[in-house]
């Protein structure tokens, strides 16, 4: 398949300034009718793209086109000698009741439980209709909307202007809907649907009335009312940080259960998989809820940061997706507490992005070229591509980053723009900034080694850092980055902090003296993770535990229980560290902070998960031996403290539901108590795991002890899987909670996923549902990881290349790092996957398997 370049990036020849669309769904098909008002930009003809269209006919300014006039090819249609202004009529029949790709308009549901919805990011615009389907191309929208009356739910972008019976037809509707902003044809949506709607409404800063609506089936709508407070929360918020307000009249949320990612930001109607928009305490974990109300402000973000500017083309990807990822981890850092919220996005970022920065699928912030756009909606373009605008807002502290984004708003309101755009808006204040667009070309993550002296006579501590990436195939030699490393030091007697500052390593090599000190401190480095690097200080294990004890934010406190941590399981790679010393520091710690902050001390026993760890492993990476050092180490901690475990979980007593960050802290860490003394054996602890589960009072209590009942295996957790599957029955995404935790069980086995896979609940359509077994299985790397895991997972593959390839290619990510196995798992791995590509054929998965 062919590549596109970032460096070949043209003007479109044409602009849109206004599409009528007119959508009538039949029983089996769909006709949409265009009409398009362009205008020629530069020279060249007008270029148009489609895929799966049955075109029925091409009208250009009154006179139908004829094959002679223009050329189908590649999903490209290419009108020649057309004049300087165009009225296009266009006729296409589309079947969205066979679309399983899960892009453009496509049918959910079964029988006569169905829905019609789209998904036009990044290139389903064009399985719709024929059009310049490119971000840079921004046009007015009217959409027609007509179906069955038995679809009572029409709805589009932006206002309802009209509404009624159609003529001749009494049994089918029209609704039509007028979008007063110019928008990219990524933003087009439309649902044809039977849904309930929860209804509220919001006046913003500017004292426009908003209503608000939540869509849903029926059986949901009791559970919306957390999405929609999380709603307000976000429009809110935004004004207050940002100075934005939203600007339509109508601000409308529709739920879907069958939906490729998570949520999509469409003009004045977001499109949501129902996993990330229901939430009820019955139903929904506090993980998942929280997740919900993140999701919830990411895409209302977008109305500023993505849709009112947007990215010039996909290249830009990072440009809307970054900074939304950096409001919306900002906002949820404001609804609990903030040390935890950095903890989350940092591990994260550590477990997924730092992996694929260290594999064959590593790519820059803003990849140079791709073959499928939808292979680059990465964990390095989101997330890393957050922590360079946090970066940024670092450097520039609180007063100029709101400067530089007011600035980047005023500068290029409905525009479509670049990343060097936005740093230049950021750079008003300190064109320093600027530098920071290395960051967005270079892949890997650097590593930032370092080491210090003490001078007594001089009072001087000398700390000296290096930087170093790794050289990417096919990119140039890495650069030194900007890198700011936020540094304390905290004296040894006292634990008082001495020195405070934010060092900017911006060479290979740098050494920064602090004077006055009038003793050997202990430095603290990337405090709150200040830049997306490893850190390899030269520290003592004693240095790490004095810091656990006297680092005063809970993130640093965290940070320094994972250096130890790693120090300790990575032993292969060079680390050196025995367990004793973070054994006796988190029992000293932990039964005080479980007190005192209790989702902290939860936090503080992470063991960072089997693919974390294997992600620090560049060669012979030998999957039983990590999972045998990682449960060690569990096993260790669990033991070290065996005597406390009853009382901590006593002091933890179930209450009635709350949805404070109190509460949710005290039910987190009851779980990984639950989970700690079933390791140890404590006595009774398989009860308390019964009585959790019997007298939950949310999901949270009751998932958490199932999952532990499954995990150790206990005698009745088959029953209590029966249980739950009862219970749940009718409730998809709980269900989905029930074929997961059997699948990521520490004893699954290939053949359990395939009895899983033959249940009659499972569906290949549904990918909430694919994830919710393939997904999870993957986070057992040793079953993953032999001839009969991977001919499961390959096959399963080979079985969605076709139907959804964007999901196929999603689950292929996991198995990218193949060749840092040891052997024979290598050589196993490479002849699957050598076989996997000979019989798969979308573009999708074949780039993923571009190293193989
Ligand atoms: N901007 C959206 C990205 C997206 C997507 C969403 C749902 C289904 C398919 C999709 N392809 C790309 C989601 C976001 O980042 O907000
Ligand atoms: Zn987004």
């Amino acid at each position: 398949p062919s590549k596109i370049n970032l460096k070949d990036y043209q003007r479109p020849s044409f602009d849109v300034e206004t599409v009528h669309l007119n959508i009538k769904l039949f029983e089996d098909y769909a006709q949409v009718n265009s009409t398009l008002k362009m205008v020629r930009q530069t020279t060249g003809d007008i270029i148009l793209f489609g895929e799966s269209l049955e075109l029925l006919s091409i009208i250009m300014n009154d006179k139908a086109l004829t094959s002679e006039h223009y050329q189908q090819e590649d999903g490209k249609l290419t009108i020649y000698e057309a004049p300087d202004e165009v009225i296009l009529d266009i006729q296409v029949r589309i079947c969205p009741q066979t679309n399983t790709a899960l892009e453009g308009l496509y049918m959910a549901g079964s029988g006569d439980d169905t829905m019609f919805v789209t998904q036009c990011e990044p290139e389903g615009f064009r399985k719709i209709t024929f059009y310049p389907d490119r971000p840079d191309v921004l046009a007015i929208f009217t959409t027609r909307l007509e179906a069955d009356k038995r679809y009572p739910t029409l709805l589009a972008n932006g206002n309802l202007v009209e509404a009624g019976e159609v003529a001749d037809a009494p049994e089918r509707h029209y609704a039509i809907w007028q979008d007063p902003t110019n928008k990219p044809s990524y933003l087009f949506a439309c649902v044809i649907a039977d849904l309930d709607v929860l209804t509220d409404s919001y006046t913003t800063s500017e004292g426009r009335d908003v209503l608000l609506e939540v869509y849903a089936k029926s059986a949901d709508i009791d559970k919306c009312d957390v999405g929609m407070q999380a709603l307000k929360d976000a429009m809110k918020w935004d004004e207050v940080n940002y100075g934005r307000a939203y600007d339509l009249d109508r601000y409308m949320i529709v739920a879907v259960s069958q939906f490729n990612m998570g949520a999509m930001e469409n003009k004045g109607l977001n499109i949501f998989n129902t996993a990330c928009v229901l939430s009820s305490p019955e139903t929904t974990t506090d993980a998942r809820s929280f997740s919900v109300k993140a999701i919830i402000a990411h895409e209302y973000f977008h109305n500023w940061t993505g849709n009112r500017i947007t990215c010039r083309d996909w290249f830009q990807l990072c440009l809307k997706e970054g900074f939304t990822v950096y409001r919306d981890q900002s906002f949820s850092a404001d609804q609990q507490s903030s040390a935890v919220q950095r903890i989350d996005d940092v591990a994260t970022l550590r477990a997924h992005q730092f992996a694929e920065d260290a594999g064959p699928l590593a790519h820059p912030v803003r990849p140079e070229s791709f073959v499928e756009i939808n292979n680059f909606y990465t964990t390095t373009v989101y997330e890393k591509g957050a922590e360079i605008v946090r970066m940024i807002a670092n450097t520039l502290g609180p007063d100029d980053f709101r400067k530089g984004t007011d600035e980047y708003f005023r500068r290029y309101d409905g525009q479509a723009v670049t990343v060097e755009d936005f740093l230049s808006a950021l750079s008003i204040t300190d064109d320093k900034i600027e530098d920071f667009i290395d960051w967005y070309r270079q892949p890997g993550t650097p590593v930032v080694s370092g080491s210090q002296t003490y001078d007594s006579a001089a009072q001087t501590l000398t700390i000296t850092l290096n930087q170093q990436t790794r050289h990417v195939k096919g990119f140039d030699a890495p650069k030194p980055l900007p890198i700011p490393v936020a540094t304390t030091l905290f004296d040894k007697d006292s634990g008082a902090i001495v020195a405070e500052r934010m060092l900017l390593l911006d060479e290979a090599t740098q050494t920064f003296v602090f004077e006055n000190v009038a003793s050997e401190p202990v430095v603290s480095l990337l405090r709150d993770f200040s830049a997306p690097v490893q850190l390899n200080y030269d520290y003592q294990d004693a240095d790490l535990a004095f810091l656990l004890k006297h680092e005063i934010n809970g993130f640093n406190r965290w940070q320094v229980t994972q250096m130890l941590v790693n120090r300790i399981l990575l032993q292969s790679q060079g680390a050196k560290s025995s367990p004793d010393v973070y054994l006796e520091a988190l029992a000293q710690t932990l039964p005080v902070l479980a007190a005192d902050d209790a989702m902290l001390a939860a936090r503080l026993l992470d063991i960072p998960s089997a693919q974390e760890l294997a992600s620090a492993i560049p060669q012979d990476y030998d999957p039983v031996l990590v999972k045998e050092q990682r449960d060690g180490l569990y096993q260790q901690v669990a033991d070290k403290l065996k005597d406390q475990w009853a009382t901590l979980y006593n002091d933890l007593p179930m209450q009635s539901y709350e949805d404070s960050a109190q509460a949710r802290g005290i039910r987190a860490l009851r779980n990984v108590v639950l989970d700690m003394a079933l390791t140890a054996n404590v006595e009774g602890a398989a009860d308390w795991a019964q009585q959790q589960y019997d007298h939950a009072s949310c999901m949270t209590e009751r998932f958490g002890a199932l999952k532990a009942m499954v995990n150790h295996q206990l005698p009745k957790a088959n029953d209590y899987l029966t249980d739950f599957y009862k219970r749940f029955q009718a409730n998809d995404l709980v269900i989905d909670l029930w074929f997961s935790v059997q699948a990521a069980a520490d004893d699954v086995t290939p053949d359990v996923i395939k009895s899983l896979i033959a249940h009659t609940d499972f569906d290949w359509n549904t990918p909430n549902r694919v994830r919710s077994v393939i997904g999870a299985f993957s986070s057992q790397p040793t079953v993953l990881w032999t001839a009969e895991g991977l001919k499961m997972y390959t096959d399963v593959i080979k079985k969605l290349d076709d139907a959804n390839p964007v999901l196929a290619s999603r689950l292929l990510q996991v198995l990218a790092r193949w060749n840092t196995l040891a052997e024979p798992r290598r050589q196993m791995a490479h002849e699957q996957l050598t076989d996997l590509r000979k019989n798969v054929a979308s573009k999708h998965v074949l780039e993923s398997l571009e190293s193989v």
